[in-house]
């Protein structure tokens, strides 16, 4: 049966707070701070299990094997030679954002009814760029079902694509033909502009999404110069849902009436610089909440704790459900450790419209497989990294031991 099936990264052993990305306010932040990997994969897994709970259909991916050592000898160094820039990019366990590992259109939305999916080549963040090949091998493994399937290389450098994070689909049901908005940015101010046109127009043409059924949209200058370094940031969309902030987009009025008019059915929940100001949008995660569909039907709003935490949106969230509207249920989720380096529900997920059972199944998650994994995460990933550890070679042996532990219990130790 079709099903949206959310893939959640898990948290990788080496999970730390190098400060190094541009643009994502809390990543500078926090810079420095001691990381704590073993609450950071707990919690992740807490929320797969919210998931769960919720009757919702979750996989995962691994974490990728760090630190990348083949990136570091292609650049003619190594972790006790390279530079402490080169050292923390080759440490990162960015991959857990896993929102940002492909861009997937279901088989509704594509000309050979297959679900195509395409990694994002990651190529403004240097620590970032060298998780495409990992990803790769892990979609090549889950979906290499070729009858349900088609599984591209990255787009090509310099157009920089971050996948599913700056893509959002509009559709009346999740097996039905949708709409595929991509959203890509032109100026940030002082901040990189991370989607690239031309990748998000390669990404339509390689899954053979119709002309009619692909918009192609500006993410606004202001929201990635106040720290929308991605359009999940501050816009949502789940069905016929489209959950946005006033200033998310360029041409708001644009792109609204072109939805109104390919999907008559749309429903778009903007919420008003007035209520909530993008700075608060963007300190409490409020749009990168996952917006999902109960089995039952009504949807559900999966918040990180800091939403909660910020008045003028927690308010403005009880006045939504007050309003009889399609979003019926608030669930919050603790994800500090991910949020700290400026990840929330929705960045540590990657949505498939899918059959379950044409997916590899060591991919898929079950009550009973979360708390294995638990288990090797409570034995085997660091409780603390401090910013000098990065350069001991204890925990990079630590951290690529633990990873192999997991893949182990898996059956996956062929990635
Ligand atoms: O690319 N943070 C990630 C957060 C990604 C969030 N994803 C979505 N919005 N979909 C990023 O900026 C911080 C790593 C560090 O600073 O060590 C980092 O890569």
């Amino acid at each position: 049966m079709l099903t949206e099936i959310n893939f959640d990264g898990i948290v990788g052993p080496s999970h730390n707070y190098a400060g190094l990305s541009v643009g994502n306010l809390a990543s500078t932040r926090n810079f420095g701070r001691t990381s704590r990997p073993r609450d950071a994969a707990l919690q992740g897994l807490a929320k797969m299990r919210l998931c769960l709970d919720l009757g919702l259909a979750q996989g995962w991916f691994m974490p990728q094997d760090r630190p990348n050592q083949a990136w570091l000898g292609r650049m003619g160094t190594d972790m006790s030679l390279a530079t402490a820039e080169l050292r923390y990019a080759a440490m990162s366990a960015s991959s857990m954002w896993a929102a940002n590992a492909a861009t997937v259109s279901p088989g509704a939305d594509t000309a050979d009814g297959l679900c195509h999916l395409t990694p994002a080549n990651l190529v403004t963040m240097p620590h970032r760029s060298h998780e495409w090949t990992g990803t790769l091998a892990q979609l090549r493994l889950a979906f290499a079902n070729s009858a349900s399937f088609a599984v591209h290389e990255p787009v090509p450098a310099p157009f920089g694509d971050e996948g599913a994070a700056n893509h959002m689909r509009l559709c009346s049901a999740h097996g039905q033909p949708g709409l595929e908005v991509f959203v890509y940015g032109l100026q940030g101010g002082s901040f990189p502009a991370r989607q690239h046109r031309q990748a998000s127009a390669a990404v339509a043409r390689l899954h053979r999404l119709p002309a009619e059924r692909t918009i192609l949209t500006q993410q606004s200058e202001e929201a990635i110069a106040a720290g929308a370094f991605h359009n999940d940031v501050v816009a949502v969309a789940n069905e016929n849902v489209l959950f946005t902030h006033e200033q998310a987009f360029a041409d708001r009025e644009g792109l609204y009436a072109e939805l109104r008019e390919k999907l008559p059915q749309v429903v778009i929940l903007e919420v008003p610089t007035s209520a909530v100001s993008l700075a608060d949008a963007i300190a409490s995660y409020l749009f990168n909440a996952q917006l999902v569909t109960r089995p039952g039907g009504g949807m559900a709003l999966i918040l990180p704790g800091e939403a909660k935490a910020t008045p003028s949106v927690w308010n403005w969230l009880q006045t939504l459900l007050s309003g009889n509207g399609p979003i019926r249920e608030l669930h919050v989720a603790d994800l500090r450790e991910s949020m700290a380096n400026g990840g929330g529900p929705a960045c540590l997920r990657l949505r498939v419209v899918a059959d379950p059972a044409t997916v590899d199944p060591r991919f898929l998650a079950s009550a009973d497989r979360i708390t294995r994994v638990e288990e090797v995460v409570r034995k085997h990933w660091p409780e603390e990294i401090a910013p000098d550890d990065l350069a001991r070679p204890g925990l990079w042996n630590a951290v690529a031991s633990a990873r192999m532990r997991l893949l182990d219990a898996l059956g996956l130790a062929e990635l």
